[in-house]
């Protein structure tokens, strides 16, 4: 009797429900490297090392462990080169009796593993994902009938639920969330202690000059490579965020700065969502430094709310939004995805410092994605499917259960409201207030017609004029469309007509 265990690259958690559902001697845990996860869209090729080397580092841990491991290399001349065609040949290979899996994390690969019954004539068990704190039926059970879904409710339930930064009932300090005391802009000169790198060791040097390869056409550079790829590289991670960027983290949480690509962000979201790291632990950890007094409530809070916050509400709603969810397009945007998104030059500052992070470290912060890359996409009208593809393709944190409602809800507003009350739309004076980007720009953000002119702004006020229908009576807008109205119309019509020739040039 052999069991047959298929680990995903973002199941690699030694407490996986799979393993504990069974023991080393009548089981066969199998991991494949397959060209399918590798390409379903073009990833950076960072990404695909993180997630190869991970794997290859976790299958050697589970032998050690005393676990019988078949992992099937990219290489492998007979690799099927897809999840059920692996899945097909291992369950023969083993002569296995059944296959026990935990739920894939999106539906395209849920939709594989409920295939492969058929494909081996075996009985399969999906088992529930337990590492994320609040289950998918929970999230269903409070969504349902909810006339708002918003974060904000959710992350009371959960803070609740688990005692986080709770005195009994009551949030400590007496508030949920500290949110306004995080908007702070930097001060000149200020420096950040950047985040420990983790050099690679053979096993992500083999997988790098496998990735250069193979996949070394794809957007991005595998040269500044950092990630964790061990459990113990990735609790080094997290202590050294915790002992040095955590008591800044809420302060400049929403700033931007020309050269600094992490400010005082935690850079743990390929572990987290690898399963090298559990997020009730990351939360654990920043709730024992505001205990210790190390890092002060507003910082720990800020933190706090993102994992059990914003993590586990984004994956509750993609399940609940279902699988046409990254089809949505409420706005009617239909251009494609202009090529600054692959480092073509703009001369718009704040748009090439976030294209340039992510191109060097496949990763950019939550300012440059939601206020930089995706206002910038959603102002010009860009299709959000092909947004949607661009930002699965180039983060190494990007599965789609996690990028989707941020890419698809929370930034191109594609959803029509169902993740945000309104469009996170901006023109240059919002990215002025937040970043000193615009000091070296090309373009002046004070104007909003003529040839230096900052083109947020006159897209801006076009996308707002665009889409005054649909947008009109959304109480959040108000005040904006009232800053609309009070144009001249022949203001309006010149702002229009700059709009219109930044989207030739720029879109
Ligand atoms: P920190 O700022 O240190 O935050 C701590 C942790 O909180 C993160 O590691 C992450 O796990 C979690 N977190 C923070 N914000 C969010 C959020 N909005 N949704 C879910 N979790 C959050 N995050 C991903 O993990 N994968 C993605 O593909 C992804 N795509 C995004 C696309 C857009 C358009 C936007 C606006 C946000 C996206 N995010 C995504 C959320 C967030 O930007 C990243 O989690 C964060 O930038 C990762 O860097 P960090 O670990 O330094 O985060
Ligand atoms: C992201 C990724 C990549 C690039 N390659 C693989 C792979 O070859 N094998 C694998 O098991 N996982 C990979 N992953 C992560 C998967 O895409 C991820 O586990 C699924 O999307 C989960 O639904």
């Amino acid at each position: 009797m052999t069991t047959l265990i298929p680990i995903l690259g973002d199941q690699l958690s030694h407490s996986l429900a799979s393993l504990r559902a069974a023991t080393p001697a009548s089981a066969v845990v199998l991991m494949m490297e397959v060209t399918e996860e590798a390409t379903y869209v073009p990833h950076h090729p960072q990404k695909i090392a993180l997630f190869f080397s991970a794997m290859r580092h976790f299958a050697d841990e589970l032998r050690s462990l005393g676990w019988t491991v078949d992992y099937v290399a990219l290489d492998d001349p007979a690799n099927a080169q897809d999840f059920a065609g692996e899945v097909s040949r291992a369950a023969a290979r083993h002569a296995a009796t059944k296959i026990v899996t935990v739920a894939a994390g999106e539906w395209r690969v849920l939709d594989s593993q409920q295939t492969w019954a058929d494909r081996t004539g075996l009985p399969v068990s999906i088992l529930d994902d337990d590492r994320f704190i609040f289950s998918i039926t929970s999230f269903m059970a409070w969504a349902k009938g909810r006339k708002r879904m918003t974060m904000e409710d959710f992350y009371r339930v959960v803070r609740r639920q688990t005692g986080l930064l709770m005195d009994g009932d009551q949030p400590i300090g007496g508030q949920w969330n500290f949110d306004q005391e995080n908007r702070k802009s930097v001060p000149k000169g200020h420096r950040f202690t950047p985040p420990v790198r983790f050099a690679p060791d053979a096993v992500t040097s083999d997988v790098m000059a496998l990735v250069a390869g193979r996949f070394g056409n794809h957007f991005g550079s595998i040269d500044g490579f950092r990630w964790a790829v061990t459990r113990t590289q990735a609790l080094e991670a997290l202590d050294d965020f915790v002992r040095h960027r955590l008591a800044g983290f809420g302060d400049y949480q929403d700033a931007m700065v020309t050269g600094e690509d992490v400010l005082n962000h935690s850079l743990l979201s390929p572990a987290l969502n690898t399963g090298l790291l559990l997020p009730l632990e990351v939360c654990q950890a920043a709730q024992a430094a505001y205990h210790a007094g190390t890092a002060p409530l507003n910082a720990v809070e800020g933190f706090i709310r993102q994992i059990l916050g914003w993590r586990e509400y984004v994956r509750g709603l993609y399940w609940f939004a279902g699988p046409d969810y990254t089809s949505r397009n409420h706005l009617n945007a239909t251009r494609p995805l202009p090529a600054a998104y692959w480092g073509a030059p703009t001369g718009l500052k704040c748009l090439a410092e976030a294209v340039d992070n992510t191109r060097r470290n496949s990763s950019a912060h939550h300012i440059q994605r939601l206020m930089i890359l995706g206002n910038f996409a959603m102002l010009v009208g860009t299709d959000p499917a092909h947004v949607h593809r661009w930002y699965l393709a180039v983060y190494a944190d990007a599965l789609e259960w996690v990028e989707a409602p941020n890419v698809i809800g929370m930034s191109q507003f594609a959803d029509g409201g169902l993740m945000s009350t309104k469009p996170y739309a901006a023109g240059g004076a919002y990215v002025n207030r937040m970043s000193n980007h615009c000091k070296s720009c090309a373009y002046d953000v004070k104007q909003r017609t003529g040839p230096k002119a900052c083109p947020l702004n006159s897209l801006y006020w076009d996308f707002l004029a665009r889409h005054e229908d649909a947008l009109k009576n959304n109480q959040r807008l108000w005040r904006m469309y009232d800053g609309w109205r009070r144009f001249a119309p022949d203001e309006q019509v010149r702002i229009r007509e700059q709009a219109a020739d930044s989207m030739a040039t720029l879109a």
